[in-house]
């Protein structure tokens, strides 16, 4: 018998015990993965907003919420994982999902909560809220929303029809098989008072007698007349090299927005080009006001006021805001905080920066 087939043979035999040679084709191609460089499977990608809109808008002319879906959401999902056979490995990236929801007026999406963390960006419209562990929170045009892991979260609309999007790390909870959910029963969960809400204990100026230990880990509302200022009052600076006027939306303790997801806003002024870098996070965008081209791996994406872009992990990039009169924002998403806090975390200037 010849060498090849003995080892077929052998190879047959080890598949039956449940093991594997490291000889074997299979693990060849694994292998194949394995370089100096990570390997993703990530894609970069640009949603339009006129599609993503006028979709959901059909979408919410076809039905209520009651009965079809708990939410009234449209899930980005990356061209890499268009073929993935189960839902929850579609996603925008391998970490993340994005999604665009809209609730109209009078609708009431029902509380749950879940181990996975999520937040919400307002796009569009006025008068809904967010409850958030019994806590009121108004949702208007670029606030950030927090629900934490396992914060009890429910949206009710009694204005005008409002559109937001929904970032998630559920896809990384999925590959940790550690995701749960619950439904809140017994109807909508009640209002807390004022005296025992996050938001008068997140600010600059603290209840004396709570601790550090005692005190919220994360904040629930970053309203964008604040985060605006900021941006305007920092413009006249120099920035950063790679993002411009970039902000991190911080927690209490001035560590990432969430343990698992950093979200980040950055002003491109006119005609603002920035230098190229790769780390090892990825990052969804959407342009919040603005337009302009990011170049990722030598390759131009061009996005217009309302788009979502990918930019995957360890992929060169640089943005640039494309009008010389207007200024651009660009609202991210990344799974950082992630890669930091298992020390995995790698940046690297691109050359000439
Ligand atoms: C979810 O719970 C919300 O609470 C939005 O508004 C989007 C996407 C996947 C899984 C759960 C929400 C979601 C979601």
């Amino acid at each position: 018998m010849s060498e090849a087939e003995l080892l077929r043979q052998l190879d047959e035999k080890l598949r039956q015990l449940s093991v594997e040679g490291l000889w074997s084709e299979a693990s060849d191609a694994d292998m194949a993965t394995y370089s100096k460089d990570p390997h993703t499977t990530v894609l970069p990608h640009v949603w339009k907003w006129q599609d993503l809109y006028d979709a959901i808008q059909t979408v919410g002319n076809m039905h209520g919420l009651d009965g079809k879906a708990e939410r009234r959401v449209l899930r980005l999902i990356n061209p890499a994982y268009q073929g993935n056979k189960n839902r929850r490995q579609r996603t925008t990236t391998h970490t993340m999902l994005m999604t665009m929801q809209l609730l109209k007026p009078g609708e009431v999406a029902q509380d749950h909560r879940h181990n996975f963390a999520a937040f919400r960006f307002i796009l569009k419209g006025s008068g809904a809220y967010t409850i958030v562990e019994g806590e009121k929170i108004p949702m208007e045009e670029g606030d950030l929303i927090l629900t934490p892991s396992m914060t009890w979260h429910g949206h009710r609309n009694g204005g005008e029809p409002v559109v937001w999007l929904d970032g998630l790390d559920n896809p990384l909870l999925f590959l940790l098989q550690v995701i749960t959910w619950e439904a809140f029963t017994g109807g909508l969960q009640p209002l807390k008072n004022d005296a025992d809400c996050v938001a008068p204990r997140v600010g600059l100026a603290r209840p004396v007698w709570e601790k550090s230990p005692e005190r919220p880990s994360y904040n629930l509302r970053y309203q964008w007349k604040d985060t605006y200022e900021t941006l305007k009052r920092l413009s006249g600076g120099p920035g950063s090299p790679f993002d411009g006027v970039a902000l991190e939306y911080v927690n209490p303790t001035g560590g990432h927005t969430m343990p698992t997801l950093s979200c980040g806003i950055q002003m491109l002024r006119r005609g603002e080009t920035t230098q190229t870098h790769r780390h090892n996070s990825s990052t969804i965008y959407h342009a919040f006001r603005g337009s302009g081209t990011t170049v990722i791996n030598g390759e131009k994406f061009d996005w217009e006021r309302g788009d979502c872009f990918v930019v995957p992990l360890w992929s060169w990039h640089s943005h640039r805001n494309r009008s010389n009169e207007e200024e651009t924002i660009l609202f991210s998403t990344s799974d950082m905080p992630v890669m930091e806090a298992l020390r995995l975390y790698r940046e690297e200037p691109g050359e000439g920066a």
